[in-house]
């Protein structure tokens, strides 16, 4: 059944929910490297060698919401708060850039203070685009429509969101007192004003295969360029305590289904998750972007991990080249990141229906509501 799946996945045709599913269950070693054998020639196809690089600056910790599995919830009163100037973020972007980055994500916890000074984010993100000409993500979590707009103006490339799971009652679970309609429908518009999406998915909190195979089809409707999937990190201070013993397995299976299905879209390897250790089983999945690469010494922090392989300088481009070698991969040149970019925008106008996704579907949503 793996082989006949596999062949079909390898000759680009289209496989079902039940064999995504199937896909998504394997645990035994061999049968798992083989689905991670065949994302890795679906990259190799579409992307050759070379991996992106994002530069990771959280510029605020400083958060109104209470996620249940993250540090920075706004009860968690152990969590660092910082909130830095537009100076130092500026500057920091500018440092990555010559480090050899290819994007910077410009990420906040919902912060009141930035939220009632939207100026403060188009001043940000028009002051970093005009010091690096680099693509730029924004990660602010839900704002207004106004301020996609302005984003829009100012020239931000990319809008991250992740609903973490599309199973509404999971949701409510997670994030606590947030809606999940307004957090889908804010992507949507943002896609409408030209801006690039990335989605993505907690793995460990509870989710199932089916759930999983429901939120393929929700990536594609949304017409997501970046699709992501970090397992949970247990967080000092936040009620979310245990990981499903599968919820890493899951997040390298997720990858690599992920590539098989969407081959020309772009996939994270995230240091955040696992620190550098974790960066050639992700790449070895089939992901093509290492993202939360962070300068050190400049006291920025990452999410899942706030502090691990920081300061050691592990977490830069230099740290990951020895991890790039051993996987026979290479960093692209900004220009190759830049065209990927470009193509991407110019396809935003086409049909979701020609979005490239391997999957007939089969109503997984309503077998799940049944
Ligand atoms: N505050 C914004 C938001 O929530 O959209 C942007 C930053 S938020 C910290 C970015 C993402 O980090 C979350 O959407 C979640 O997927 C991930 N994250 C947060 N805490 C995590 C944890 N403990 N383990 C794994 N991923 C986590
Ligand atoms: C990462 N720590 O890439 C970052 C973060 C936000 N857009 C991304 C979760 O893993
Ligand atoms: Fe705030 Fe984002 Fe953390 Fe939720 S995930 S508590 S919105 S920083």
């Amino acid at each position: 059944m793996l082989d006949y799946i596999l062949n079909k996945c390898l000759q680009e045709d289209i496989i079902s929910d039940d064999e995504i599913i199937y896909l998504l269950n394997q645990r035994e070693k061999g049968k798992v490297e083989k689905i991670f054998s065949v994302a890795r020639k679906i990259r190799e196809k579409y992307f050759g060698s070379k991996i992106f690089l994002y530069g990771f600056v959280y510029f605020s910790t400083y958060c109104k919401n209470d996620c249940n599995f993250c540090f920075y919830r706004k009860s968690n009163s152990i969590s660092v708060r910082y909130r830095k100037k537009i100076d130092e973020i500026v500057e920091t972007a500018r440092q990555l850039k010559e480090d050899g980055i290819h994007l910077i994500d410009l990420t906040m916890g919902e912060d009141k203070y930035f939220i009632d000074h939207p100026e403060y984010l188009v001043e940000m993100v028009k002051a970093v685009k005009s010091a690096t000409d680099l693509p730029v993500m924004i990660s602010f979590g839900v704002i207004t429509k106004e301020l996609v707009d302005m984003m829009a103006d100012s020239g931000a490339d990319w809008y991250a969101l992740y609903q973490e799971t599309h199973n509404k009652e999971l949701f409510k679970k997670l994030r606590k007192d947030q809606s999940y309609d307004e957090r889908m429908e804010i992507k949507k518009y943002a896609k409408s004003k030209g801006i690039l999406i990335e989605e993505g998915l907690l793995t460990g909190v509870g989710n199932k295969v089916e759930d999983t195979a429901h939120s393929f089809e929700v990536m594609k409707s949304l017409g997501a360029s970046q699709i992501r999937t970090m397992t949970f990190v247990p967080q000092e201070g936040a009620p979310t305590k245990e990981q499903n013993e599968t919820g890493y397995l899951s997040e390298l299976l997720n990858i690599a289904v992920m590539r098989i299905l969407f081959p020309n879209v772009l996939i994270p390897a995230s240091l955040d998750v696992d620190g550098l250790r974790g960066l050639e089983e992700r790449l070895m999945a089939g992901a093509n972007v290492v993202t939360s690469i962070i300068p050190p010494h400049k006291g920025f922090a990452g999410v899942a991990n706030s502090e691990t392989d920081i300061e050691e300088g592990y977490r830069t481009i230099e740290g990951i080249q020895e991890t790039l070698k051993k996987c026979g991969l290479k960093q692209a040149d900004v220009e190759d990141y830049k065209a990927w970019v470009n193509s991407r925008k110019e396809m935003g106008n086409i049909k979701i229906e020609n979005i490239n996704y391997r999957c007939k579907t089969t109503g997984i949503r309503s077998r799940l509501s049944s």
